[in-house]
């Protein structure tokens, strides 16, 4: 295989170095062993073609690569396959201030777009703990949400048109940044979320925002899971939020521990919310707080006095992923909608709790788009792999339970390889069958990302 590789990739932008191999066979998922056969890094389309022809041609399988923070396993290799990163793929290639449309290739970092953004005195609104590391193409390729969508949306609402090279390898050029295109299927919506299994992201025209207003946080210190609920609908009354998170206790205590942060409240509460708005709504949040404390929702509240302080109390939120990686957390990652909620929330808390007597568990997420992450910790005693299969077999009670209020088992993680199984909980027979018809259509060898997502 190398030396066909080696028809398309100078020796520099290919590697099979055990070390290579492993960095770049896996994502943040930590429940598979990467194992690769080889690493290429393109910089071209037209290299990105070549490969896909190839694979084809020689029947191996490609798993695309971005930032590798995924945490469904969707970038892990782990059967022979070859990795293509988009690390040397990482350049802005072109910039319209008047439809405030930026051309990037899949590489680019999602902090880097955000900063390009920022210097032009705009905003690239999707935005989430990992933003530092991972990938425009990345973020397309599961549809990655995060901390504010609450206001501004998903990964799709901001792509303008794509470029993608086919399964087959074909080169599909989506929507080259239309406003209005009524033309039949739009495939930039099908490849968006695809997570790889139908073709390779290569460029993107991403649609930038105007800058927000000054915005001011708040922490509110809740007593239960559904006063959370109230305290939303409270604030939503007179307030447009930017964000509004949640976060347990035990996930404070975390964060708290690993990043040495003072509380943000003078006592402990159950839960937190975490809420940002435009500085401009500062009276109606005060008033909406009052109503909240009058009506016992919220116990207590701060407030930040200064961008310092508001970045302080983001880190509670923000801060919590990567404090919980030590305990080796088994995540879900759940929606419902908002309005099943406050019951949803009382019935996985009370199966939680039954099911995992004796681990700890956090709650946090994006309440406010009705997105919730529930972590188990691997208590110290267990081996990781009898922990995981514990959980992995009480997976199918929270789901079944997700399936009831017509939830998602996956609301922003991607399916991946970890939730692939439990698929059926989500989506219909029609609806996977439709999916598997698609994977056939647009990757007839099966060589994007085998074994992923498709159950
Ligand atoms: C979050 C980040 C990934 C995780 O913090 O909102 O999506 O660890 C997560 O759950
Ligand atoms: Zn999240």
């Amino acid at each position: 295989m190398t030396e066909a590789l080696a028809t398309i990739f100078p020796p520099n932008r290919i590697t099979r170095d055990a070390e290579d191999l492993d960095h770049w066979g896996s994502d943040r998922t930590t429940a598979y062993r990467a194992a690769p056969s080889a690493v290429v890094f393109p910089e071209t389309l037209d290299e990105v073609v070549a490969l896909v022809r190839l694979a084809n041609a020689r029947a191996f399988a490609l798993v695309p690569s971005g930032g590798r923070t995924g945490l469904s396993g969707g970038a892990v290799a782990e059967r022979g396959e070859v990795v293509v990163s988009f690390d040397r793929m990482n350049r802005i290639l072109g910039f319209d201030p008047a439809e405030r449309l930026v051309r990037c290739q899949a590489g680019v970092a999602t902090g880097a777009l955000q900063a390009f953004a920022e210097e032009r005195g705009l905003f690239y609104p999707v935005d989430f703990a990992a933003s530092g590391s991972s990938q425009i193409g990345g973020n397309i390729a599961t549809n990655a949400g995060g901390i504010r969508v609450i206001r501004y949306g998903l990964t799709r609402d901001w792509i303008a048109g794509l470029t993608a090279v086919t399964g087959a390898g074909d080169v599909l050029r989506c929507n080259n940044g239309l406003v209005k295109n009524a033309t039949g299927y739009d495939f930039r919506h099908l490849l968006i979320g695809s997570e790889g299994t139908l073709g390779l992201v290569v460029e993107a025209d991403v649609r930038l925002a105007n800058p927000p207003q000054p915005q001011r946080v708040m922490v509110l210190g809740c007593s239960a899971f559904d006063a959370l609920m109230h305290v939303l609908g409270a604030f939503q009354q007179g307030v447009t939020l930017s964000a509004f998170e949640f976060f347990s206790d035990s996930a404070l205590a975390k964060v708290r521990a690993a990043r040495d942060l003072p509380p943000p409240l003078r006592d402990a509460c159950p839960f937190y919310a975490l809420l940002e708005f435009d500085e401009s709504a500062l009276d109606a949040a005060s008033r909406a707080f009052e109503r909240c404390l009058e009506r016992s929702w919220v116990a207590d509240g701060v407030l930040s006095q200064s961008d310092a302080q508001a970045a302080r109390l983001w880190a509670l939120r923000e801060g919590i992923s990567e404090s919980l990686a030590p305990h080796t957390p088994y995540k879900n990652d759940l929606s419902v909608r908002l309005s099943d909620m406050p019951k949803f929330l009382e019935a996985a808390d009370a199966l939680i709790s039954q099911a995992y007597p004796e681990f700890e568990v956090c709650w946090y997420g994006h309440i406010g788009d009705g997105n919730l992450h529930l972590n188990i910790l691997k208590p110290s005693g267990w081996s990781e792999p009898e922990f995981r299969a514990h959980c992995h077999r009480v997976s199918p009670e929270l789901f079944k339970l997700v399936a009831e209020y017509s939830g998602s088992i996956s609301a922003e993680h991607g399916v991946g390889l970890l939730k692939r199984e439990f698929l059926g909980y989500s989506r219909s027979p029609e609806e996977v069958a439709l999916m598997r018809g698609l994977k056939r259509t647009f990757d007839p060898n099966g060589v994007m990302n085998p074994r992923k997502l498709i159950p």
